[in-house]
């Protein structure tokens, strides 16, 4: 009787099995007692005895294909046992991961909220769709203000106006509608501009703003905590102020710190002035108190904002911007374990 090896053989190699019960059923289906390979070795009989051999050893390849198939396959179910499995060593430390960084943004924005919560600010978030009451005209933006204009702000639908919010005051107004002073918030987030005009600017960026309304509050409270961020962040201690305008704030001013200019890189960054802008400020406009039910009569405030890119390519010297935006691995990697 003529017996197909070859078809057996391909049987052993392609089997697979799910389960130990399945594993056992093809050993039994191969090896057992009245098993494939048995019923094969008791027709030798019937073989010319010049061909026994040659039989024989076809046999005991295939008996062979079956144990090395049975002992793969106990490996790989065993394997995907996984945790409850008594014979692998729980203790075996699990090697390293490749976990991945913060966004230098990310880490800018934590170090500024860290440094501001512990002198008593709270971080505030708000919506990044807005309308336009929280984002233009409860700031004292008049109504014909060029921000309000289309080539600026990303508008999603028209009367009523609803657009990207274009800076973080917004959360700020709306924290001033619902609580009571005093109050004390930082609130950093992503703004949009519609920058029309130059494909190289960007319309996503991010703010960290601050708002601190009491009694009392005045100018000099304002350089004060200036004075200890410059510190806290960039370990400078003089600053100096140069008036400025916005909308929502009177007076306002825009915030240098002095870098210094004692090599190549000083002057570089501070375009030979040894000075550096980080943000504007300004006390709250009476306008904008009024606007969110605080009585100006009674409160005074302070506001500063400024651009976490900005700051966060002073902190990495990140020479240009889009760096930060393109998400481009080998940059992203450079900054593993910096924070
Ligand atoms: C309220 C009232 C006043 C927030 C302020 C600035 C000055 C400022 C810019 C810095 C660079 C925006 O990211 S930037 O382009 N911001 O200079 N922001 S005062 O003033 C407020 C905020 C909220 C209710």
């Amino acid at each position: 009787m003529a017996v197909d090896h070859e078809k057996i053989r391909l049987e052993i190699e392609s089997f697979s099995a799910k389960t130990e019960d399945e594993l056992e059923g093809f050993r039994i289906k191969y090896l057992g007692k009245k098993g494939v390979l048995k019923e094969l070795s008791a027709q030798i009989k019937e073989i010319a005895p010049e061909d026994r051999k040659e039989f024989g050893k076809t046999l005991n390849a295939l008996k062979q294909a079956v144990q090395e198939k049975i002992s793969s396959l106990k490996d790989s179910l065993s394997e995907e046992d996984g945790i409850g499995d008594e014979k692998k060593d729980q203790t075996r430390p699990s090697g390293t991961e490749d976990a991945g960084s913060r966004h230098p943004v990310s880490m800018v924005r934590r170090e500024i909220e860290m440094i501001f919560q512990r002198i008593g600010f709270t971080v505030a978030e708000g919506p990044e769709i807005e309308d336009d009451w929280h984002n233009f005209s409860a700031l004292n933006f008049p109504e014909e203000h060029p921000a309000r204009d289309m080539q600026d702000t990303f508008f999603i639908e028209k009367d009523p106006d609803i657009a990207l919010r274009t800076h973080t005051s917004s959360v700020q107004v709306r924290v001033m509608e619902s609580q009571k002073p005093p109050i004390r918030i930082i609130a950093p987030g992503r703004v949009y501009r519609n920058e029309a005009i130059s494909s190289r600017s960007h319309c996503i960026f991010h703010q960290v703003e601050g708002l601190y309304i009491d009694k009392g509050v005045t100018f000099a409270d304002m350089v004060q905590t200036i004075e200890y961020f410059a510190k806290a962040f960039f370990g400078k201690t003089k600053i100096r102020l140069r008036p400025s305008y916005f909308p929502f704030t009177e007076p306002s001013a825009e915030v240098d710190v002095y870098w210094g200019l004692e090599n190549e890189t000083d002057h570089r960054i501070t375009k030979g002035t040894g000075w550096l802008e980080i943000m504007g400020c300004g006390m709250v406009d009476p306008n904008v108190l009024k606007a969110s039910g605080i009585d100006p009569e009674l409160y005074s405030g302070y506001a500063f904002g400024m651009g976490i890119e900005r700051i966060a390519m002073n902190r990495f010297q990140i020479g240009d911007i889009r760096m930060l935006f393109e998400n481009d691995i080998r940059f992203l990697k450079q900054f593993k374990g910096a924070w």
